[in-house]
């Protein structure tokens, strides 16, 4: 019995060191397509992958699809190609789509796929990551492998405690016990509950405003995606979800231009947070403030702060306006992310628990980091990128970019009620590149 226990007990041992040891060998492997075997990741080397569909509640059912072998999972593997300026291999930027999905958003998943490959990846083919808390089926892999010109590796999150990376200031890379995608043990489940019905039954809910997964998701899209082994190696990452346009022509390497730019977060659409879903978020902000001065610019001349911070005028407290990047879309640093300030924002909101008590979501939890440890220098507008994430839309208005795109300049948010582009025009009147700075800055990145 207790030989038995021991091996039981060994087995689950040695199941964490796994997660260690999958964290550095896929540092290592970084520039090859090929992936590690890990409890997280799904391995392209096992045959029994390559099977036919086993979820038997989906449509593909009745026509089983052939999977191929691995061949299809690398079709393009050369990460570095040609630009205009001349850039050694060591100072290329590490680019990589990272695209959160369930398997029931795979046809979604296709649709945004297929034209962020058109507009964009057709000419650069950066790698994907795929992440998941339950293992995506064959047909998913197969089906989104048939529309990609780059690798794609597919990483399972896991549903429970386990050992995450945490960067120190001085770079050193160490390892906490961390719930990846569930309740961490400090959140009182049935208080959340009692929370979620409350926000169900306002008279105008948000949307959401009862799910639990929502609320896991935006958790992990806050504080842990940046962490996950399979983006171990990367330093800049795009984010794609389901369902949503990209309607212009991307022809620089906008990972190389973040790079040298030194811009660490870039963003398409700005609008305001719904206010039920945030109640205390700012308050919570305040008191990281007070527990971490030294931290970040703090500074209304040089950051965002005065874009999100306002002052009541009867009261004078200052309160957050609920501006906030629209975080479906992002193209950003995975070493801001990464940074102790950050991953310590990231800690005291999580103790604070409004990730479960209310829904704070993952757009102003970047937002306000962004705004507090950022310089304004380092975010960057991209408005040549349309993009359009039902029901909001952003489509370049200025003739030159036009004719890159397929979209209705009317339909953009930009300058309308609601987005926070208009406030952003008064702390950063240069935001909005004009033609001649615009070719100046992405000129160099354009294919050779
Ligand atoms: N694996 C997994 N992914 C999820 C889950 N919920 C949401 N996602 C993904 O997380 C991202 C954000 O979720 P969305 O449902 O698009 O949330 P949203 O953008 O706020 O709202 P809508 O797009 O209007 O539904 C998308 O990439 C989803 O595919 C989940 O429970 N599991
Ligand atoms: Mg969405």
């Amino acid at each position: 019995m207790i030989r038995t226990f021991m091996i039981v007990f060994l087995f689950l041992w040695l199941g964490r060191y796994f997660y260690f040891s999958s964290s550095s060998s896929s540092s290592s492997s970084e520039s090859s397509p090929v992936e590690t075997s890990s409890p997280f990741m799904y391995d392209r080397n096992n045959n029994n992958n390559n099977n036919v569909i086993k979820n038997q509640s989906n449509q593909f059912q009745t026509q089983p699809i052939q999977v191929k072998g691995n061949e299809q999972y690398s079709k393009q593997q050369q990460p570095f190609i040609p630009l205009n300026k001349n850039i050694q291999d060591q100072d290329r930027a590490k680019g990589v789509v990272v695209i959160l999905a369930r398997n029931s958003d795979l046809h979604g998943i296709r649709a945004s796929i297929r034209q962020f490959e058109a507009r964009v990846n057709r000419r650069f083919h950066y790698p994907y990551v795929f992440l998941n808390e339950e293992p995506f089926t064959d047909e998913f892999k197969h089906y989104v492998h048939l529309l990609i010109s780059s690798t794609a590796q597919f990483g399972q999150i896991p549903k429970s405690v386990q050992p995450a990376p945490f960067w120190t200031t001085n770079g050193t890379r160490i390892f906490k016990d961390t719930m990846w995608w569930g309740y961490p043990e400090h959140i009182d489940q049935s208080i959340a509950a009692t929370k979620r019905k409350e926000m169900a039954s306002l008279e105008n809910p948000p949307p959401y405003a009862d799910s639990e997964s929502y609320r896991h998701m935006c958790r992990f899209q806050s504080g842990l995606f940046f962490r996950h082994p399979l983006l171990d190696g990367y330093d800049y990452y795009w984010r794609v979800e389901p369902d949503v346009d990209f309607y212009c022509d991307v022809d620089y390497d906008v990972f190389q231009l973040m790079k040298d730019k030194g811009f660490k977060y870039g963003w398409t659409i700005a609008i305001q947070e719904i206010p039920e879903t945030i109640e205390t978020l700012w308050a919570a902000t305040r008191r990281f403030i007070q527990k971490f001065p030294h931290y970040g610019v703090f500074d209304p001349q040089q950051s965002l702060l005065s874009w999100i911070m306002q002052m009541d005028d009867t009261t004078k407290a200052d309160y957050y306006n609920g501006c906030h990047f629209w975080s479906n879309f992002e193209i950003g640093s995975l070493d801001f992310f990464r940074s102790q300030p950050y991953l310590d924002f990231f800690d005291h909101l999580d103790q604070e628990g409004g990730f479960f008590y209310e829904r704070w979501g993952d757009a102003p939890v970047h937002s306000i980091a962004a705004a507090l440890l950022l310089k304004k220098s380092e975010i960057h507008f991209f408005n040549d990128i349309g993009y359009n994430h039902p029901p909001v839309a952003h489509c370049p208005t200025e003739p030159f970019l036009q004719e890159k795109c397929h979209c209705d300049p009317a339909i953009s948010i930009d300058w309308q009620d609601g987005s926070c582009a208009v406030p952003y025009k008064n702390i950063d009147p240069d935001f909005v590149w004009d033609e001649f700075t615009y070719y100046r800055e992405t000129n160099p990145y354009r294919l050779a």
